[in-house]
């Protein structure tokens, strides 16, 4: 491997040894990486085509990807390999891995759930292929000034992206607005304007390099390069004008999460990378089946929440105006190819589009859109309709198209039953079911956190790593008090490794042995971070009231991202900020009590921070989080979780066994009656003194003396329109902390509690997520074992 990175240093990067930068040799060593992956690529996709197998296609608007390097490092099984190459070549191994920046072409959960099926598919040996934005700018950088979060633009492409082909041979051309003509009963589009979609095509290898997938993301270039007449006639700003303009379309990720943008540019994204998509499924199809009514055999279309719904009428309208089926069979063969996955029930996030909008954009889509609406009608009369109040609602044409829809968690499959598809649930009763997310074990502790790994494969080898409902093999081990001491240990390694880094990061000192608290994800109202930081000021104030009493020292790590537009949410921000300087300052708790912070959160960084925490805060209102993601990370790392009964909290809870998991706060049926008592929030810190002076402190400017005033509205929201509860559940939320602490005291029966989150977890893994989906949606087998035996 040695001689391969030199050889790529000098051949690809044009440098020699003396001369490369850390950055050139990262380069030379991923290229070589790449190559080895590129032959297991090629067999799975000769085997694909070989067996003619189904295949799956994600749409997706997000891949959270982050780093790749470690994941086609410890894949393919060069570990060993790899470290001991750059170690020959006098190359720090963990600085060239940190120098890759992490592709962050995802907000959160949605998009970071992608990149785990990805993954899982690839492990599992599925044909499948990824389908999105080749973002040229992903999710924003956060800093923060004076406790605001500023954002600057993200330019991971600003170096070349060392996993990626480009191909310039598959393109497609992408149509927007024009009109439609009418004759002899067949319709057709004439766009208006056009742009090119470009593949970008990165390899996924599953665990142990079985079998590869790709990830094909599209970038937008224009028809015409460049206007040269413009040119010549010496108007140089026109001449670049329409490049510009196609290139806006894969020119930024939309920042926000769960909440709806509703602007133009977001729907021709959308449309963009789903017909391309399409158009690419369907010449991979017809290259070797010479019938379109087979395509459901073939083709199995997974919509990531409704970002790409058009794909529905974008495959009516390809199979009617292009391949001249009617309309009737048209709609029920697309149908049969596709399946929609709901991940909220927020209705601020639930997509709608003003018709006239749709119309000028994509005119002949609206046509069909209609068509399947009243088709539709006329078979189920009285049923909800896809255009409602002249808007185009995206969860209905979802659902509509959809052979299946999924949920994300139990509660959540049933809260969709209930509520946002309650009418089209009564119609359609097997259509919605549930898929509970899950996380790829090959990242989230095998990557993530050496020193458990380590740990666990000397007690059961590594066949856990694909396999991880073999974790429970670890309960046996919950009396061996040698063991849990291990299992301590390696705790307190990453631990020590945090408070470092957290120290020179956020210039805090932090003591390991303390509760490290985390909750790390968007920061949005649902989710609470403010709950958790006015417990933390409660505490604070207990704390300065008794510094007698032996407190359990606490250290609370916040990290996430605001939409730019998300003003409350950057409020919170701003506020926890405030709190951290007054609160880390304070000489009376400063052993006791420290808040951090972390600008720019993101995969990386809750790879470093998972690992090392004790206690994950999982404390959405009830009902509001669809599943979660990130409190399977932690518990699989041996944190405790103090978490509302909320998502797939309900299905850890039931997992690890309620002794192990720090449970509070009302129910989902409890908070919609809760909510209809007028005055709610009132009666609630009416009744809680503790609250009462928290509020009283922020409101006087306690944590803002420079600005008193600063959080009269943020305290305002409490009292009068607390739409999520957070003065309901505060005081059950402060109790079970200090449950939290005194558990904590006993440093072996914690360690216990730990062991157990993480040897019942193993069920959360991506890959029954996706044998779920497999088996119920698409209808597809794993082809890796069949691979392996050809081998
Ligand atoms: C849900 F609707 C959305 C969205 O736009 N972005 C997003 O990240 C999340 N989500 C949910 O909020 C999580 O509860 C869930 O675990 C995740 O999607 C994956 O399903």
């Amino acid at each position: 491997m040695k001689n391969e990175i030199l050889k790529r240093l000098r051949y690809s990067l044009g440098k020699d040894a003396d001369h490369a930068s850390v950055y050139d040799w990262r380069m030379a060593l991923s290229l070589v990486l790449r190559d080895h992956m590129v032959d297991t690529w090629f067999d799975s996709t000769r085997a694909a085509y070989g067996t003619s197998a189904k295949r799956v296609y994600y749409l997706s608007m997000e891949f959270l990807i982050g780093r790749l390097i470690e994941d086609m490092i410890s894949n393919q099984g060069l570990e060993t390999e790899a470290r001991n190459a750059m170690k020959a070549l006098g190359q720090d191994f963990d600085t060239i891995v940190h120098n890759e920046p992490d592709a962050a072409l995802g907000n959160g959960g949605l998009g970071r759930l992608a990149a785990c099926f990805m993954d899982s598919l690839a492990t599992l040996g599925i044909p499948a292929y990824g389908y999105g934005i080749r973002y040229e700018h992903g999710l924003f950088e956060q800093s923060f000034v004076e406790g605001e979060q500023m954002e600057k633009p993200e330019t991971w492409l600003s170096q070349r992206h060392a996993w990626e082909f480009e191909r310039p041979e598959v393109q497609y051309r992408i149509g927007f607005g024009g009109h439609v003509s009418h004759s002899e009963g067949r319709a057709k589009w004439h766009p208006g304007d056009s742009v090119l979609a470009t593949a970008h095509d990165t390899p996924i290898v599953g665990w142990k390099g079985v079998w590869g997938n790709t990830l094909r993301l599209w970038s937008a270039d224009p028809v015409r390069q460049f206007d040269l007449a413009s040119f010549n006639r010496g108007d140089y700003l026109a001449a670049g004008r329409s490049e510009a303009l196609a290139r806006t379309i894969s020119r930024v990720l939309y920042p926000d999460d769960t909440t709806e943008s509703g602007k133009e540019l977001r729907l021709k994204q959308e449309y963009f990378f789903t017909a391309a998509s399409i158009m690419d499924l369907l010449r991979r199809f017809l290259s070797d089946h010479d019938d379109i009514r087979a395509l459901p055999d073939a083709v199995a279309i997974q919509l990531n929440d409704t970002h790409p719904a058009i794909a529905g009428p974008e495959l009516v309208r390809l199979l009617v105006d292009e391949h001249g089926l009617e309309m009737p069979e048209a709609i029920d063969l697309a149908r049969r190819c596709l399946a929609y996955t709901n991940h909220t029930l927020l209705p601020e996030a639930l997509e709608r589009w003003h018709e006239g909008l749709l119309g000028r954009i994509l005119p002949r889509h609206l046509e069909i859109i209609r068509a399947i609406d009243d088709s539709h009608q006329a078979e189920h009369p009285g049923s909800p309709r896809i255009l409602e109040h002249g808007d185009v609602r995206m969860g209905e044409l979802a659902f509509i198209m959809a052979h299946k829809v999924n949920g994300v968690s139990a509660l959540h499959t049933e809260l969709v039953k209930e509520t946002v598809f309650a009418d089209l649930h009564r119609i359609h009763p097997t259509r919605i079911i549930n898929q509970t997310n899950g996380i790829t074990p090959r990242r989230w502790l095998y990557g993530c956190n050496p020193a458990l790994r380590n740990l666990i494969s000397e007690e059961l080898g590594e066949s856990w790593v694909s396999d991880l409902e073999q974790l429970s093999a670890l309960t046996d081990k919950r009396g061996d008090s040698a063991f849990v001491a291990d299992f301590h240990a390696a705790k307190r390694v990453n631990k020590v490794a945090l408070s470092n880094w957290i120290g020179q990061t956020c210039d805090v000192q932090i003591d390991p042995d303390a509760m490290f608290d985390v909750q790390i994800k968007r920061i949005h109202e649902y989710k609470r971070q403010l709950m958790n930081l006015l417990e933390t000021i409660a505490l604070w104030n207990e704390m300065r009231d008794h510094p007698e009493k032996d407190w359990t020292p606490r250290v609370k790590i916040f990290g996430g991202k605001a939409a730019p537009g998300y003003f409350m949410a950057k409020d919170i921000i701003h506020l926890i900020n405030d709190t951290a300087s007054v609160i880390n300052a304070d000489p009376v708790t400063r052993d006791r009590l420290k808040i951090v912070f972390p600008p720019n959160y993101n995969v990386t960084m809750a790879e470093r921070l998972i690992p090392a925490a004790d206690l994950s805060e999982q404390i959405s209102t009830a009902g509001k989080e669809a599943s979660g993601t990130g409190n399977m990370k932690f518990a699989l790392n041996g944190a405790l979780t103090i978490g509302t009964l909320d998502g797939a909290n309900v299905e850890i809870r039931e997992h690890v066994g309620s002794e192990n998991f720090f449970l509070f706060g009302l129910t989902a049926a409890e908070v919609m009656e809760r909510r209809q008592q007028p005055g709610f929030s009132r009666a609630a810190i009416e009744a809680s003194p503790r609250l009462r002076r928290v509020l009283g402190q922020i409101f006087e400017g306690r944590f803002s003396p420079q600005d008193p005033h600063r959080y009269h509205g943020l305290v305002g929201m409490l009292y009068d329109h607390d739409h999520f509860l957070v003065t309901c559940d505060f005081d059950s939320y402060f109790d079970t902390q200090r449950r939290a602490d005194i558990a904590f005291q006993s440093q072996q029966s914690w360690a216990t509690m730990a062991l157990m989150n993480t040897a019942s977890m193993g069920w959360f893994s991506s890959d029954r997520t996706i044998r779920g989906y497999a088996r119920d949606i698409w209808k597809t087998r794993p082809h890796g074992a069949l691979l392996e035996k050809s081998a």
